[in-house]
């Protein structure tokens, strides 16, 4: 088969096609669940209802699109990866198939950094995020071959400032996740999602200067209800901010009451996430747990 032919260099788009995620109009809904892998996608698909049979589409860069209903209402479900990056080209290039309001709810996996709340199996619910960069220029100055540069070093990481999740996805999200699985089993506080994994969670890396010991310490400083790590809400809840600072929209559809708060926005979106990883106890998830 022919590879597909893209046009236009700002945004490419094959047949309608978008470039990464690989879905066109009317493949994907205006109510999605983004995931981080396949088989999490495949397993909350496994409540859609059968029929019509759901849609699925993996793109060439393993984004992968399950589209159906769930009691007679559209949602897609999309396993994007891991990351900034991933995050930024799933909900543009899903924003471009999709007219209307666009409703996003992450569930992920996270590591937890409060002492008492966000056990191992408990589900975190993000009232904000906060973004946490490394610095590289910082690390210039320990590399005796590298010029320093002229401009101040500053902190190894960066805590960026707090985007709110859309507050009443937040709470209906709580709520339910509540009503099924038990209070005890689900808490609210801040999420903090970081550019790497290993570095920027804090992690210790013998191998690397990472110069990053005090990271957890000094996060919770700044923002006391710091509660879990993950790597995408951030930018998740800041184009979700962006989104309702521009004014083009496409045809209003309902939401069954979900949009009337936000009549400006079209994009909004919340997130949750299990703790499969406990920083303070050094813990982590068992499959069965
Ligand atoms: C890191 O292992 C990945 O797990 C978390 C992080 O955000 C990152 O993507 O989420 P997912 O389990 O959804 O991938």
């Amino acid at each position: 088969m022919a590879p597909p032919t893209f046009k236009d260099a700002n945004f490419p788009l094959s047949d309608g096609r978008t470039y990464h995620v690989g879905t066109k109009y009317g493949e994907v809904a205006n109510r999605i669940i983004t995931v981080g892998d396949a088989y999490r996608a495949r397993n909350i698909a496994s409540h859609l209802d059968p029929i019509p049979k759901p849609y699925e589409f993996t793109s060439k860069r393993q984004f992968f699109t399950i589209t159906g209903r769930f009691k007679g209402v559209p949602v897609s479900i999309v396993a994007i990866g891991m990351g900034l990056a991933v995050t930024d080209m799933f909900i543009r290039e899903c924003r471009a198939v999709v007219s209307g309001e666009m409703v996003v709810i992450r569930f992920g996996s996270c590591g937890s950094v409060d002492r008492t709340r966000g056990q191992i199996g408990q589900i975190v619910v993000a009232d904000a995020s906060v973004c946490v960069s490394r610095n590289h220029d910082y690390f210039f100055g320990h590399v005796p071959s590298f010029v320093p540069p002229a401009a101040p070093l500053g902190a190894p990481y960066v805590f960026s400032k707090s985007v709110p999740a859309d507050p009443t996805l937040a709470s209906l999200l709580e709520s339910r996740l509540s009503a099924v699985l038990g209070p005890e089993s689900v808490c609210r506080g801040l999420n903090a999602s970081t550019d790497y994994f290993y570095p920027s969670q804090g992690r210790n890396d013998p191998h690397f200067d990472d110069s990053n010991t005090s990271l957890i310490d000094d996060l919770c400083k700044q923002y006391p209800n710091m509660l879990f790590f993950e790597m995408e809400n951030y930018l998740l809840f800041h184009m979700a901010l962006c989104s309702q600072r521009r004014t083009i929209k496409g045809p209003q559809e309902s939401h069954d009451g979900v949009s009337s708060s936000f009549p400006q926005g079209n994009l909004r979106a919340a997130a949750a996430a299990m703790v499969f990883a406990q920083r303070a106890s050094n813990g982590f998830v068992t499959p069965g747990m």
